[in-house]
């Protein structure tokens, strides 16, 4: 089947959680919606990202839909992080339960979108060559669906075999008998290098910036509670909506997580500090970074916890050269995502399993055998690139997509992207950016993100219905001032230090802004919240002439 001249109410891109719920909510208003899909299922992210290892860093009861309380109650999930097969499963089984997939087309990438300013509709293309129109275009792309390829010498002469973390085969991989090459150490490397060490003859991991981890403490779900936990989630979905990790009254706590012991590093001595951050790794998880509630915000509260990881990663690895090489010294802890991990430090303990510092020893080139670098050559069967994304506005310009005047979105974000909340931008009516740059997007748990802004989407249309608008459009000034407010928030933080995917600082050539809101998912709904209040404040709604 192909779409041809097809006319729908809203086009969204996208069949990841975001898409899906977007539809979901669309289909209930009455809208006539297609949805295009690169891949040939749903779950975006969970779809690619099929690395070994891979699993949430958000906890599963958490990092799940709220919009129906019968889905939540009925969905059983089986360790405290989802693995990779289990969040598609997920997410497979929300397509299914609500009947969407007969609104997709899967395949299909979409290669342009234009506004038709005398029509007032989005004209969109695919790879596969449907064209479509739709007043309302909805992108749910996802903030890390483009991978970034090393710029190493040589990559494609390698005859090994090569996989890209984020583009994971369908098929088994098998890493027995084979000497494995791992490049990158971010969160992707860490979940995977302890699994593919368990089979691998030989791993080597090619390390050039090494990252802060924090163990998971994963598990199996304890049934009692899970119970506990299922008959009082309304009361833990308002806590995350509200970026609270516990609960309150007479909920039962979520004594996982770690509560902040301290307002400031210089309330607490280094004794308190030591303990609490000691519990806090207990209960693993990136709430790790809420025991002192200015860790992303002081620098001197963040070196107290690096000193602590560090003492962790000694504690940890047997070799004390290699420890001191997992050591991060460049960026404050949490700048770069803090990683999540199961038995990562340890890893290095095995005699199959060794790490290249590339800070010493650079990689040359790739040759076919393997990596040439400064002082040796080292061999290998297999080549995995862990080597990330070129995030949050990489998905953007891979289409060509155009607003008012023929405007083109590259252009407009030539020296970083420019939103309203992340959510709209002048010149380009009626697109809605599902967590876009300017959201809080990928700081926080990202199911939380899309259901605001989807409820904030279907919100917005009803209002311009009731207008008798067709024409939504953020204002030059709301958007400006958003942008400014945006990065003075970011520039009180610790976060613009870590040199990171956040500011694009991974990808050449890409203009260095701090990406996401780090205003955090309660101050931005209450924002958001005071806007809509205010009759949508800063947005135009006007009648199509
Ligand atoms: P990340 O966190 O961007 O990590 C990419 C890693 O790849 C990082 O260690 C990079 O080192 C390394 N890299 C990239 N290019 C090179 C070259 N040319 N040589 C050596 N090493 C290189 O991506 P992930 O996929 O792990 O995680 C992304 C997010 O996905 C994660 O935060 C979760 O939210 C899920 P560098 O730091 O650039 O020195």
């Amino acid at each position: 089947m192909k779409d041809e001249q097809a006319a729908f109410d809203a086009i969204i891109i996208g069949a990841g959680f975001a898409g899906v719920y977007m539809l979901y909510r669309l289909r209930d208003m009455g809208y006539n919606v297609r949805v295009y899909e690169a891949a040939d299922g749903v779950g975006g992210t969970w779809y690619w990202n099929r690395y070994p290892g891979a699993r949430c860093d958000a906890e599963s009861l958490a990092y799940s839909f709220s919009f129906d309380e019968e889905l939540e109650q009925e969905w059983e999930w089986t360790e405290r992080y989802a693995t990779q097969p289990e969040i598609l499963d997920y997410a497979e089984h929300v397509a299914d339960r609500y009947d969407l997939r007969p609104h997709m087309l899967f395949e299909r990438r979409v290669t342009a979108a234009h506004y038709d300013e005398a029509a007032n509709l989005w004209r969109i293309q695919t790879d596969e060559g449907d064209t479509a129109h739709a007043p309302i275009l909805i992108s749910a792309i996802g903030c890390l669906s483009v991978p970034a390829l090393p710029d190493i010498p040589g990559l494609d002469d390698f005859q090994g075999e090569r996989y890209q973390a984020s583009q994971w085969p369908h098929h088994r991989v098998l890493y027995e008998d084979k000497h494995v090459g791992v490049i990158g150490t971010g969160s992707s490397a860490i979940q995977s290098i302890p699994v593919i060490a368990e089979t691998a003859q030989q791993l080597t991991v090619f390390q050039r910036t090494p990252n802060f981890s924090v163990p998971a403490a994963n598990g199996p779900l304890d049934a009692d509670w899970v119970r506990a936990y299922k008959k009082n989630y309304r009361a833990h979905r308002e806590n995350y909506k509200w970026g609270l990790t516990n609960s309150f009254g007479d909920l039962t706590i979520d004594v996982r997580h770690s509560e902040p012991v301290a307002e400031f590093g210089r309330d607490i001595n280094d004794e308190d500090l030591e303990v609490a951050l000691e519990e806090s790794w207990k209960k693993g998880g990136a709430s790790f970074m809420s025991t002192v509630m200015d860790s992303m915000a002081n620098q001197e509260t963040n070196d107290r916890f690096a000193a602590f990881i560090h003492c962790k990663i000694h504690e940890a690895v047997d070799d004390p050269v290699t420890a001191a090489a997992l050591c991060p010294t460049s960026h404050p802890v949490g700048s770069r995502r803090i990683c999540v991990d199961i038995d990562y430090y340890k890893t290095y303990n095995r005699d199959n399993v060794s790490l290249v510092n590339l800070l010493e020893t650079p990689i040359e080139r790739i040759t076919e055998t393997g990596i040439q670098l400064s002082d040796r050559h080292v061999e290998l069967d297999m080549l995995v690139l862990a080597t990330g994304f070129d995030a949050m506005t990489g998905a953007f310009n891979k289409i060509d997509i155009r607003g008012r005047g023929n405007k083109a979105l590259k252009d407009k974000w030539a020296d970083g992207p420019k939103t309203y909340l992340g959510l709209m931008m002048v010149d380009f009516p009626n697109l809605f950016t599902i967590t876009g740059p300017g959201s809080p997007s990928v700081l926080s748990n990202m199911l939380i993100s899309i259901e605001q802004h989807v409820d904030m989407i279907a919100d917005c249309l009803t209002h311009a219905k009731e207008q008798g608008a067709q024409v939504i459009e953020p204002t030059q000034l709301s958007e400006d001032y958003w942008m400014q407010h945006a990065q003075q928030m970011a520039s009180q933080t610790l976060f613009p230090k870590g040199s990171s995917w956040y500011l694009g600082a991974n990808i050449k050539g890409k203009p260095q802004v701090f990406m996401p809101y780090t205003g955090g998912v309660g101050g931005y709904r209450e924002i958001c919240d005071k806007i809509i209040a205010q009759d949508w404040r800063g947005f135009s709604f006007t009648a199509h002439a």
